[in-house]
């Protein structure tokens, strides 16, 4: 190559090599013009490597030339490459930036659930009259089932028919939370006043009012001279703080096997007040099953039954809580739908 070709090429190069630089939108481009301009294949490296071949003279101010051209576009690389940079900053930026005065956005407030509320409630109304809470598994042995319960083997509720028993020989979700009472009395003397909240399970066609599952809160009261009046006196006081005065309270015989004599309580139906509807069939709620313990009971717990007697009661907490929100389908409360759940409010 000649001087004046190489000399034009390097003019050619700067200027072309300026106004590319000066174009390049981003750092990529930016580097495929580096390449363009100074890599092995442009023309640049082309007059580089002509240099050996030309007289010593020439070389000597081409290669000035050349260095100067290369250097001029490597300045004119780095300054743009330092403006693209700053804007790729700034872009970052403004995709980051926040809006301080937008308004927040809430998360949603959960709630406690109806069946949660409608416990503590029936807890606490027994706390406060000097009641204990007390628990026991969920998965019993027949023994503190049934057998202490005075159910013998025979009842008709110890059939697989009725009750759920799991693989191990003797053991089945516990069918009421009377099996409580029993733990109490195995373990503490008497005088003993306890509630005890929990889960219960039956082998039971589910409709409206019952549950395959559902929970019961147990009440067992035993100490010297415990009479049926104190019974019913503890029941109507519970009935009032529960339901306030327009709900009516109904008493009548029932037989449980652990207690002599039982009753059932049942309130007026909150739709139809006693005449008779579709969510109570006869006017009337059922609620719980009470009874003075039966001295048997007492005997099987090491009580001295001569000495000491006692009530006990358990009741259905969805169906308390079916009156008390005036809920018609006790398998609303395990939907899990929020709209419904979220309108008892309990705070969370
Ligand atoms: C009992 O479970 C007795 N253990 C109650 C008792 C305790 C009697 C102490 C005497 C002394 P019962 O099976 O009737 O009794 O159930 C008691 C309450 O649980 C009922 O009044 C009702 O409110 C509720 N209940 C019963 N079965 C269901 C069911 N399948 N679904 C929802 N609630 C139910």
């Amino acid at each position: 190559m000649d001087p004046s070709e190489a000399r034009r090429i390097l003019d050619g190069e700067r200027e072309r090599g300026l106004e590319l630089i000066a174009a390049a939108s981003s750092l990529d481009e930016l580097e495929r013009v580096k390449v363009s301009l100074l890599g092995r294949r442009s023309p640049w490296s082309e007059v580089q490597r002509s240099l050996g071949a030309v007289d010593p003279e020439a070389r000597r101010e081409l290669g000035r030339s050349s260095n100067e051209v290369k250097s001029a576009l490597e300045d004119a690389i780095a300054g743009r490459r330092a403006e693209l940079e700053g804007s790729a900053d700034d872009r970052l930026l403004e995709g980051d930036r926040v809006d301080v005065t937008l308004p927040g956005r809430r998360p949603r407030q959960g709630s406690l659930h109806p069946l949660t509320i409608v416990q503590a409630q029936i807890v606490d109304v027994f706390t406060r009259m000097g009641y204990r809470v007390a628990e026991g598994p969920e998965i019993e042995d027949e023994w503190h089932n049934f057998e202490a319960l005075n159910i013998p083997p025979d009842h008709p509720a110890r059939t697989m028919k009725d009750s759920l028993y799991i693989d191990v020989p003797g053991l089945l979700l516990r069918t009421e939370t009377s099996a409580v009472q029993i733990r109490t009395m195995e373990t503490e003397e008497p005088p003993v006043y306890v509630v005890a909240p929990g889960r219960v399970y039956r082998r039971e066609a589910v409709d409206a009012t019952h549950g395959s599952m559902f929970q019961q809160v147990e009440g067992l009261a035993v100490d010297e001279g415990i009479s049926f009046s104190d019974l019913k006196g503890t029941l109507e006081a519970f009935a009032r703080a529960m339901f306030g005065p327009d709900r009516r309270v109904r008493l009548h015989p029932d037989y449980f096997p652990f207690v002599e004599p039982g009753v059932q309580v049942a309130v007026s139906c909150f739709l139809c007040d006693g005449v008779g509807c579709r969510v109570c069939g006869n006017g009337w709620i059922e609620l719980l099953g009470a009874g003075m313990v039966h001295p048997r009971v007492l005997q099987n717990c090491g009580y001295d039954a001569e000495r000491f007697t006692g009530f006990a009661f358990g009741m259905g907490v969805e169906r308390v809580a079916m009156v008390r929100y005036g809920v018609e389908d006790l398998r609303l409360f395990y939907e899990g739908d929020v709209r419904f759940l979220e309108q008892f409010g309990g705070a969370a």
